[in-house]
This record gives C-alpha cells, sequence and structure tokens, in this order.
C-alpha cells in the first residue's frame, strides 16, 4: 500500500510548501484555525486516494458531514499542526490513516521540511522511510512526555496545567511539539516516550497509533481501552515499559 501512496504524499507537500503566507481562517473555537493550504491539501488527497482506491470512504478534519462505517476508510488530518504551519515553525506533517471495520489497517505520516515518510501496514513493521521503528525502553523517571495541550477546549485548559504540574516531578520533561502525528512519529522513533491530550480528534491520531502499535508501543483512550475513531477522545500513548504507569496517573487527575 505504501508504494501506491508514496508518490502522492510527497506531491501533497510539495503542495502544503508552496504557500509563504496562506490566507488563515478561523474556525470558531479558541484558536482553531484553518488555511487554504488545508483546504487545498485535502482535495488533493481525496481526490487521488478515490482513483487509488476505489470505494474507499472519507473521514477527514475539513470535511463537514464526516460519518465512520465498518467500510474502509482514510482518516485524514491534511495539515497536522495547522497553527505551526502559518507560523512557519516547519512542524507540520500530513497524516493519513486507513480504518476497516474501525481498526487501523494502514497509517502514513510525511513530513515535508524534512522529507520523512513515517508509515506502518498492520503487522508489517514501522518505517521512517527505509529505516525499521522501535520505541524506547526508558523507565518514567527519564521519559521525555508530548504535551498536547487541546488549545481549542478553554473547559480543558485547568486539567491539562495540573497534569503538567503532576507529571514534571515524575518524568524527565515534557515537550509540545503542536502535532499529535509528530509527537507520535516521535515515540515511534524512540525520541520520546510517551504524549497525552485530554481531547484529540480521530484525524491527528489514527495514522499515528498503527505506527505506533508496529514499533511495540501502545495507544489508547486515558480513561481505558483501545482507541476508537468515531469521534474525539482522551488520548495517550506510550512505550510499552510505562504505558500502564503513565494511564494510571493521568486517570488520577480526572
Ligand atoms: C492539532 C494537533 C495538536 C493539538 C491541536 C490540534 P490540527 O491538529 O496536532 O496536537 O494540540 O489542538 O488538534 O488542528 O493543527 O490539525
Amino acid at each position: 500500500m505504501i508504494a501506491a501512496l508514496t508518490g502522492l504524499m510527497e506531491k501533497a507537500g510539495e503542495l502544503m510548501l508552496q504557500w509563504e503566507n496562506p490566507q488563515v481562517f478561523a474556525k470558531g473555537k479558541h484558536a482553531d484555525f484553518v488555511t487554504e493550504a488545508d483546504v487545498a491539501v485535502q482535495e488533493l488527497l481525496m481526490e487521488q486516494l478515490a482513483k487509488l482506491f476505489p470505494g474507499a470512504k472519507f473521514f477527514a478534519e475539513e470535511k463537514k458531514d464526516n460519518r465512520l462505517t465498518d467500510e474502509f476508510t482514510f482518516i485524514i488530518d491534511p495539515i497536522d499542526g495547522t497553527t505551526n504551519y502559518f507560523r512557519r515553525r516547519e512542524c507540520s506533517m500530513i497524516s493519513v490513516g486507513a480504518v476497516e471495520n474501525k481498526k487501523p489497517v494502514f497509517g502514513a505520516i510525511y513530513d515535508p521540511y524534512r522529507r520523512k515518510l513515517y508509515h506502518a501496514e498492520k503487522g508489517k513493521g514501522a518505517w521512517c522511510n527505509a529505516q525499521r521503528l522501535r520505541v524506547s525502553e526508558e523507565p518514567i523517571e527519564r521519559a521525555l512526555i508530548g504535551l498536547g495541550s487541546s488549545p481549542y477546549y478553554s473547559e480543558l485548559m485547568e486539567l491539562t496545567g495540573r497534569t503538567v504540574g503532576a507529571l514534571m516531578p515524575r518524568c524527565a520533561d515534557v515537550r509540545r511539539t503542536g502535532s499529535a502525528a509528530m509527537e507520535l512519529c516521535d515515540i515511534a522513533a524512540g525520541r520520546s516516550d510517551g504524549c497525552f491530550e485530554w481531547l484529540l480528534q480521530p484525524w491527528d491520531y489514527c495514522a499515528g497509533v498503527l505506527l505506533v502499535e508496529e514499533a511495540g508501543g501502545r495507544c489508547g483512550n486515558i480513561m481505558g481501552g483501545e482507541a476508537t475513531y468515531e469521534k474525539a477522545i482522551p488520548f495517550m500513548a506510550a512505550n510499552a515499559m510505562i504505558y500502564d504507569e503513565l494511564q494510571a496517573l493521568l486517570q488520577s487527575l480526572r
């Protein structure tokens, strides 16, 4: 599957990087923006994927009527890290996941700034270009934990702040990239060891979940169970060493 998609992901990356100063639009919630590039990249991906995979369904960030069925469905974030993108922070990823019977079967995350394609197919390992990925084995006291700040949800800001306060004495440090997809690539590559976000959309994590799991890590709902894809959930991911410990800490704060 990745052979069919590599060219398209690179083309979408070239399109994304065409804008110096893209038009930015407020979507309504606090700090929730979309640019003309998000829309253009999503249109390209959906148009080309429909040709490559006739009958495939789509569930995407800038699409209005998202409804997930058991059918083979692409779950797309055209530019994950939109604010980073229009602020030219060079930390935004194109994220294309695919689910069947609502379970991940494929994931591809492209970093157009570094020309790195992270990809995984169920049972076939996790890769960055041609390099195999493995999560770390760092214990929690040496762990770098990715902070998803859920900036769109003002009702979660106090909880997020308390979470950082509770984490800092227990781990080495936190990191905030501004892209959930980047957090998950970092975990799969062993560059960090866990991440959380008290409310995250399926398009932010769908591709990254399979990448982390195929690299030997774990992902799921902070409150218990596997990640699901119909709507936003409290999301976490970590290496296999610290997942349960991190989940218990997070649950104690709710
Ligand atoms: C972003 C995520 C980030 C989260 C933001 C936003 P977007 O995705 O990658 O982790 O904190 O709220 O959801 O909206 O830029 O595609």
